[in-house]
């Protein structure tokens, strides 16, 4: 079995050397420009068009993230460069979900206290009880309710708040008020006072955090984007800040990343940023899940985490 790995920014020795721990019978070697020799399966993260144009011989293309945007955008730019019937499979939680949990209650924990007005007061020497935000004041609305989503749905419902959720299809979490399809939009974002975005960056999704989608949402409300930057107009969120709309936003996604020096965003006192690090492939846990999905293919089973090429996630 011939393994080819494609990782730009992580440490590629200690992928070769874990997954020869995981499957012995494999011949795993780093991709590099030109080889273009037969292969049974290809790990990747972004990876440059050229090592997967033409590979008739693959048996599964492993992406090392939850999100297939960037390899799909690829495929629709070059029609044809994911050989036809080979299984294009993600990752699925493998240590994401638990992180995602912690990185949206530290933001939604911050807002719910008043954390931010209170620096802010520091700042000013001025000593100011604030009233306290209630709970029932305080609906979270979570855009996209799959692995991650649902994993966040529920911690939080855990933690005391109130959780609802927008999907494709209707959900049934214990707790959780389920929304779905375009029809339900509004009525999800009406009386929403914290949303929190972990759709998947499709056709569908692209560019959904507009303006107006934020304006029917409570008022000063709070936005949490974790999925993807090109779900949210980044012009419009500027807007909606300075018009009250939204009271504070965390972004961990960007249009563009890095953010260029000019770009608002590093400077907004009301904007929280991070470097894409919400949730982060940890390699052993992947390793693990990609070792058990090459055993099920080589068996003949599906995969887990098998996109839908067509749905786009
Ligand atoms: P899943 O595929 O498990 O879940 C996607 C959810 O979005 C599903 O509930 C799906 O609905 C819903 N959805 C998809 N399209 C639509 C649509 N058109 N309208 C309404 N709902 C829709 O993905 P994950 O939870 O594993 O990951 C979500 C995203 O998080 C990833 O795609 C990635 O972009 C991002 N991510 C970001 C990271 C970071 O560090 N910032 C790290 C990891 C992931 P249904 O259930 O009905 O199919
Ligand atoms: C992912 C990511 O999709 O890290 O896994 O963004």
């Amino acid at each position: 079995m011939q393994i080819i790995f494609y990782h730009p920014t992580s440490d590629t020795q200690q992928w070769i050397d874990g997954l020869r721990r995981r499957l012995p019978q494999a011949q795993i070697r780093e991709w590099v420009p030109g080889d273009k020799a037969p292969v049974d399966y290809a790990l990747v993260w972004h990876p440059p068009y050229e090592m997967l144009a033409d590979r008739q011989t693959l048996k599964g293309i492993f992406v090392l993230g939850a999100g297939v945007d960037a390899i799909l955008n690829q495929e629709r730019q070059h029609l044809g460069l994911l050989p036809a019937g080979v299984p294009l499979v993600r990752l699925e939680d493998s240590g994401m979900a638990k992180q995602m949990q912690d990185y949206v209650l530290a933001y939604v924990l911050r807002y719910f206290r008043r954390m931010d007005e209170y620096q802010l007061y520091q700042r000013q020497k001025q000593w100011k009880p604030l009233t306290p935000f209630a709970l029932g004041d305080f609906m979270i609305g979570i855009l996209g309710a799959g692995v991650l989503g649902k994993s966040v749905a529920e911690s939080l419902v855990a933690w005391g708040f109130n959780v609802r959720c927008w999907s494709r299809s209707a959900k049934n979490i214990a707790q959780v008020e389920s929304f779905h399809g375009e029809e339900q939009l509004p009525d999800f974002l009406h009386g929403t006072r914290v949303l929190i975005n972990l759709l998947p960056n499709t056709p569908h999704t692209a560019g959904i955090i507009t303006l107006s989608l934020m304006r029917q949402l409570e008022k000063n409300a709070y936005l949490i984007n974790i999925a993807r930057g090109a779900h949210l107009n980044e012009a419009d969120l500027l807007v909606a800040l300075e018009e009250g709309t939204v009271a504070a936003a965390a972004l961990d996604v960007f249009a563009e990343e890095p953010l260029t020096d000019m770009h608002p965003f590093w400077s907004h006192p009301r904007i929280s940023m991070t470097p894409h690090i919400a949730a982060v492939t940890l390699p052993e846990e992947a390793m693990d899940q990609i070792a058990a999905n090459i055993r099920a293919i080589e068996s003949d089973r599906q995969p887990a985490g098998w996109v839908d090429r067509q749905r786009g996630y």
